[in-house]
C-alpha cells in the first residue's frame, strides 16, 4: 500500500479480500465478471478454463461508507493429474489463505459426493458464503433442497441463490459480502482494476478463443504467450506464441491454409480492441514444447510461480 493511501483513507473504511472458489464450471467467472462489473476471466463451456488466480478490485461507497472488494477468481478445485494442475491448486489455497470473506461456487447439479472441496474450505478462517449458481435451470423446489442439503453439510454464513448469467440474486449475495468486509484502509490504488498485468488478458483472450473453437485435449494443451507488447500511438502491437504439446496439435491449431489459426485471432483481436479500447495489431504463431505441464522451469517462466510445489 502506498504511504498516499494510508494518510487519505477515512478511518471507516472498509477494505477485504473475496476469494470464489469451488469446482470447475460452476459459473466462478461468471460471477466474478458480474461482481466487478469487467469481463476480466475468460468463460467457455469447457471444465477448467481459469488457470490462475485473478483479482478483481471494486471501488464504491455503500451506506455512506467507502469500499474495496478485492475479488478473486480462481481455478476449479480437482485432483491434480499434472504439475500444471498442482500450481493452479496453489493459487486456489493462497487465496483461501487471505480471504476476508470465501464465496464457495456450488450448482444446482453438482452432486458432491467428494469431500476434497470441503477439506479446502475448511482451511480458511474467512466468513464462508455459500453461492447456489444456475438457479435458471431449476425449480424452485429444486434450489430450496440444495439449500437445506447445504445448510446440513455446511457451516455457512449465509447461503444464496443466484443465476450469475442473468445477474438475478446478485445484489443480495454483495449485501451479504459487505456484512462481512473489516474495517481497513485500500489495498491497492483506487484507480486500480487488477493485479495482472494488460498483456496476461492479451494471453487469456487468446485462450479463450482456443477453449470456444477446438475440442478436447487441444485447448488442455495448449498455453499462450506475450511475447511482444508494444503501446503506441494509435495502436497496441501484440505478438502472441500459442505452445502446443505435440505437432499434431500444431496442425489442428492452425487449421487447414491458417484458417482456425486467423478465425481465432480475428476474434481474440476484436475482444483485445474493445478492452484496451484501442486498435490492436496481433501477431500469432504456434510452437510445440513437449510436456509442458509437468516441467516444472516451464511452468515458472509462464506465470505459475508455485509450479514446484506440490
Ligand atoms: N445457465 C447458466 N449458465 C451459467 C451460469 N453461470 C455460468 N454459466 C455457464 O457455465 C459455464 C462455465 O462458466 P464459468 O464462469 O467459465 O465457470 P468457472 O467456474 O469459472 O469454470 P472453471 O474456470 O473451468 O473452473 C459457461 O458456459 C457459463 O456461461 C448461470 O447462472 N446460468
Ligand atoms: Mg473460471
Amino acid at each position: 500500500m502506498s504511504i498516499e493511501n494510508i494518510i487519505t483513507a477515512s478511518p471507516n473504511h472498509r477494505a477485504g479480500f473475496v476469494s470464489i472458489v469451488g469446482k470447475p464450471n460452476v459459473g466462478k467467472s461468471t460471477l466474478m465478471n458480474v461482481l466487478v462489473g469487467e469481463k476480466l476471466s475468460i468463460i467457455t463451456s469447457k471444465a477448467q478454463t481459469t488457470r490462475h488466480r485473478i483479482m478483481g478490485i471494486l471501488n464504491g461507497t455503500h451506506q455512506d461508507q467507502e469500499f474495496q472488494l478485492i475479488y478473486s477468481d480462481t481455478p476449479g478445485i480437482i485432483k491434480p493429474l499434472y504439475k500444471l494442475h498442482e500450481s493452479m491448486m496453489e493459487f486456489v489455497h493462497g487465496s483461501l489463505e487471505d480471504a476476508d470473506v470465501v464465496l464457495f461456487v456450488t450448482d444446482i447439479f453438482e452432486k458432491h459426493d467428494e469431500q476434497d472441496v470441503l477439506e479446502k474450505l475448511s482451511k480458511t478462517e474467512g466468513a464462508l458464503i455459500v453461492v447456489i449458481n444456475k438457479t435458471d435451470l431449476a425449480t424452485e423446489e429444486q434450489v430450496q433442497e440444495k439449500i437445506a442439503f447445504w445448510k446440513e453439510k455446511l457451516f455457512a454464513a449465509a447461503i444464496v441463490p443466484i443465476s450469475a448469467l442473468n445477474n438475478v440474486g446478485v445484489d443480495t449475495l454483495f449485501g451479504h459480502i459487505m456484512d462481512y468486509l473489516p474495517l481497513h484502509p485500500p489495498y491497492f490504488p483506487k484507480d486500480e482494476l487488477t493485479d495482472k498485468p494488460e498483456r496476461f488478458f492479451a494471453a487469456e483472450m487468446i485462450r479463450e478463443k482456443i477453449f470456444l473453437n477446438y475440442k478436447k485435449e487441444v485447448p488442455y494443451s495448449t498455453e499462450v504467450l506475450i511475447e511482444e507488447f508494444k503501446e503506441k500511438k494509435d495502436m497496441i502491437v501484440i505478438r502472441a506464441v500459442i505452445l502446443v504439446e505435440r505437432s499434431s496439435q500444431r496442425g489442428i491449431i492452425i487449421g487447414d491454409k491458417g484458417a482456425m489459426l486467423k478465425k481465432i485471432g480475428t476474434a481474440a483481436r476484436v475482444d483485445m480492441e474493445q478492452f484496451f479500447g484501442k486498435k490492436v495489431f496481433l501477431e500469432q504463431y504456434v510452437k510445440v514444447e513437449p510436456e509442458w505441464r509437468n516441467k516444472i522451469q516451464k511452468l515458472k517462466q509462464f506465470g505459475y510461480e508455485n509450479g514446484s510445489s506440490s
